[in-house]
């Protein structure tokens, strides 16, 4: 059989400060190979987790000379790994077939598609699309008509994003190719307040695609306005087969949207997890609390949740509904939402977003207030980002609003790039670090946010420390 390489590459060929990574199991990766590892013989090389220097890489990559290379990018933040790793496989395998993949292409395959050792770039969910194209080659099928874009006799040609109509066709991750042990005992690099609840735990996403179309957020083009779900039996199947076989003890959900899923899809998945006595600690990293209710939560609660992340995005009204288009009644009821949860003993994190162009600084003000005085056990609070090709985006283009390279922003969670005539960037940079210190660590909040984080004061204090250097532009 051809050889086929799945790659992550090392973030810290670009930049060594790597604060918002993790030491992530590499499910996506896992999941393309399930798709293929009957039509070709399949590698999986995280260089993310295992540290690997560029020399280490180039030779693994002698050694095992792949026929295939799959490289997948996150997050746009760090595209120029891309470049590296593709630049690497065509030095040393001249005659590879390198296929770039993930979020970072989908969203920009424009910026992507011009380097030279890039053959083809996939845009949206790969799984048919790495089948089909791994056919073309080995058995002369032909080339994908959706989720492919590459040049063909200087012909750029750009086909339409691929989405799966049917995630619950779809295999598990081919978790026995990867050490899963390793992965599942490992937490985030540094302080985290959205820790695994347990080791060994897995993370999982469920469900694909969000309807609501908030301005800053690019997951409708990445995975469409639909929601798409697993079976939820499929998922309580895999649970139970990873408990068994890796003793796992925890879940990250890692949806989007975990509440947002048609035919009670939710419900259902909490149910058939208390009555298969899943027993495992789960939180997850976004939640539509305006999908919320009591009876959710009860069933929530039964089936193992500690923690929830709510985005709320703004505590000013107009914010909300006039510029983020997120479809929260009301801030009073965000309130008794984020009460009722902690009523259940469930710890709740909330999200909130400053910055955002017509935005006034009073607005920002009362954002940071509300925020301070939500109930959560833990804010977050990000400067608005305009990532490529949303409402954000445009809007702040439109109103000569970027302090950026108009053509692609620079993808950056540290520092504003959107100045207005009554702040600038810096200001929103400064104004997030200092107030995330102010509210989280305060000395009535320490003890709580330390045990949340698995943390001790002088990791914390330093985390704080690096936020506030990092501050002097
Ligand atoms: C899960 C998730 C996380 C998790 C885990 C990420 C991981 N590495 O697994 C955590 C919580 C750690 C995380 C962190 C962050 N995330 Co995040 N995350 C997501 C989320 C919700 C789902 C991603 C996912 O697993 N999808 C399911 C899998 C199957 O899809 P996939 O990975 O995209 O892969 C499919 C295709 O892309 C393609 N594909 C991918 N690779 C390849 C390779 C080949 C060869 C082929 C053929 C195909 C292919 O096929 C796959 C199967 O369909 C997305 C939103 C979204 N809907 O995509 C945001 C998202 C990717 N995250 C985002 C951000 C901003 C972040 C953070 C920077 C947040 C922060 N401020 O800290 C950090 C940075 C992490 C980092 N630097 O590594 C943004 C990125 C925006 C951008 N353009 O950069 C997104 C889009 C959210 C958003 N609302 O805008 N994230
Ligand atoms: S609700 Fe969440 S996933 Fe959906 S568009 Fe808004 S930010 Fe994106």
């Amino acid at each position: 059989m051809k050889k086929l390489w799945l790659i992550y590459p090392n973030q810290r060929w670009v930049k060594q400060d790597i604060g918002t990574t993790w030491n992530l199991n590499p499910a996506t990766l896992c999941l393309l190979a399930a798709m293929v590892r009957d039509i070709v013989d399949v590698t999986i090389v995280d260089a993310q987790f295992y540290d690997m220097s560029k020399t280490e890489f180039s030779e693994l990559l002698r050694e095992a000379k792949p026929d295939f290379v799959g490289i997948s990018v996150l997050t746009s933040e760090y595209k120029e790994t891309l470049d590296i790793a593709a630049g690497i496989v065509r030095e040393i395998c001249p005659s590879a077939t390198i296929i770039a993949g993930g979020v970072h292409v989908t969203t920009t395959v424009e910026f992507i598609l011009p380097n030279p050792a890039i053959d083809y770039c996939v845009i949206g969910e790969g799984e048919y699309v790495l089948r089909d194209l791994i056919k073309h080659f080995t058995r002369g099928t032909p080339l994908p008509v959706v989720g492919l874009a590459y040049e063909e006799k200087g012909r750029v040609i750009i086909q339409q994003r691929a989405l799966v109509d049917d995630l619950s066709k779809l295999p598990w991750p081919a978790y026995d190719l990867i050490d899963f042990v390793a992965y599942s005992h490992s937490a985030p690099r540094t302080f985290n307040p959205q820790s695994p609840p347990d080791v060994p735990y897995v993370r999982m996403v469920t469900t694909r695609g969000c309807p609501c179309g908030c301005c800053f957020c690019q997951v409708e083009l990445i995975s469409g306005r639909q929601v798409r779900t697993r079976d939820p039996e499929d998922v309580v199947n895999e649970l139970l087969y990873l408990k068994k076989t890796y003793g796992v003890r925890a879940i990250i959900f890692d949806d989007d949207n975990l509440l947002m899923g048609k035919n009670n899809f939710a419900e259902k998945l909490f149910t058939l997890m208390v009555e298969n006595d899943v027993g495992m600690k789960w939180i997850a990293i976004a939640f539509a609390l305006f999908m919320l209710n009591e009876e959710m939560l009860k069933l929530m609660k039964a089936s193992g949740c500690i923690g929830v992340n709510v985005a709320i995005e703004s505590g000013n009204e107009r914010v909300l509904k006039e510029v983020i288009g997120k479809p929260i009644k009301s801030l009073d009821m965000a309130k008794q939402i984020i009460k009722m949860i902690k009523d259940y003993d469930i710890y709740c994190l909330a999200n909130f977003i400053i910055g955002f162009p017509t935005e006034t600084w009073e607005e920002i003000r009362e954002t940071i207030s509300y925020a301070e005085h939500c109930g959560a056990d833990y804010i977050k609070i990000f400067v608005a980002v305009p990532l490529y090709k949303t409402r954000l985006y445009y809007k702040a283009m439109e109103l000569g609003a970027l302090e950026c390279n108009e053509d692609y922003p620079k993808v950056d969670w540290r520092y504003a790039q959107i100045k207005s005539d009554e702040w600038t960037p810096r200001d929103i940079s400064i104004l997030r670090a200092f107030e995330w210190d102010r509210i989280n660590f305060s000395p009535h909040k320490i003890e709580r946010v330390l045990k949340m984080c698995d943390a001790t004061f002088d990791e914390i204090k330093g985390i704080r420390k690096k936020t506030r250097d990092a501050m002097e532009l």
